[in-house]
């Protein structure tokens, strides 16, 4: 596919999911030609504070909704600005069932994982069932982001750099601006697929990911590590293990309990009992159309 998107060839299969809190639209699609489907995810960005006044200037159009009292509502059309761009658009292409389910809303399922669940049930679906790490392997080969890397332990020329090295990358969700702050740091190790996989033996690396993290954070765009939040996904979509970065005051998707578990609580777990992570009964939430919803269908346990 040309790196520019035609459009003009492009038909709309169905909607996935109609976001409208989050002003964020996902459709599945093809472009005439290609054979392989197309997954569309388009999100309205936020208001840019330095240009409210071309939303409220004598161009814009402006049509009554309501006036009651000092209470008027209008729809308004603000004058175009092409350097003003409007939306967030996100294309995966070619787009595998995993992708497409990724954004189909669905009905959810709250699961609490035990230890037996993980190994008999979890571990064969992450082994037969995962999305491609090739991006990832890209970001940590320098092949792809390169100019985007905002931090890499690399340059500390530190020994044990394969052992607790990691990229710090803006996350493919991040609008750029910086109240809506969004970074990933990926580990170099590839043995690590999950907050599941997590020991003593991970302890530096875990705190190399909060303090340097956190500290080029800071040197680049000046926001304080208590103004973050660090956090790790379980279950995550890529099983290559890393880390969310955002910025307190945004509430990006992916922070909800039932999914995120913060790196400093990770760590504390970890230092009371090395194999906590291991051991404990993970809650979780999963869409009903997750292959994993099935196996654990099948075992009867949902
Ligand atoms: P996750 O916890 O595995 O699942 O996070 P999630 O995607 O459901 O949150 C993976 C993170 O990697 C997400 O925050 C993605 O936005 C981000 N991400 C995914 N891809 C394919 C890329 C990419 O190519 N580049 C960058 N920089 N980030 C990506």
């Amino acid at each position: 596919m040309d790196p520019q998107p035609n459009f003009d060839q492009f038909c709309l299969k169905r909607i996935l999911m109609n976001d409208t809190q989050r002003k964020m639209i996902a459709v599945e699609g093809n472009f005439k030609g290609l054979p392989e489907p197309a997954v569309v995810v388009i999100e309205k960005y936020a208001f840019d504070e330095a240009s409210v006044l071309n939303v409220c200037n004598a161009q814009t159009k402006l049509k009554k909704n309501l006036d009651n009292d000092i209470y008027k509502s209008f729809s308004c059309v603000p004058q175009y600005d092409e350097n003003i761009p409007s939306n967030k658009m996100d294309l995966i292409y070619p787009a595998t069932d995993k992708h497409i389910l990724k954004f189909l809303s669905q009905s959810m399922y709250c699961v609490q994982e035990t230890e037996e669940m993980y190994q008999t049930i979890t571990l064969l679906h992450i082994l037969d069932n995962s999305l491609s790490l090739q991006w990832v392997y890209n970001c940590l080969e320098y092949k792809s982001e390169k100019e985007r890397i905002a931090y890499d332990t690399a340059s500390e020329n530190q020994k044990d750099d394969e052992d607790n090295g990691f990229l710090l990358l803006p996350d493919l969700k991040w609008s750029g601006k910086l109240n809506e702050l969004y970074l990933l740091a990926i580990i170099k190790k590839r043995n690590i697929k999950s907050l599941r996989d997590l020991t003593t033996d991970h302890l530096p690396l875990l705190k190399n990911i909060l303090n340097k993290g956190s500290a080029a954070i800071y040197k680049l765009y000046g926001v304080q590590q208590s103004q973050l939040r660090t956090y790790v996904h379980y279950q995550p979509s890529f099983y290559h293990f890393h880390v969310h970065f955002t910025y307190l005051m945004h509430t990006p998707p992916g922070i909800n309990v039932g999914r995120a578990h913060l790196l400093t609580t990770i760590i504390n777990n970890i230092e009371m009992q090395g194999n906590y992570y291991q051991k404990a009964t993970l809650d979780y939430v999963i869409k009903e159309s997750d292959p994993l919803f099935s196996r654990f269908e099948e075992k009867g346990i949902l």
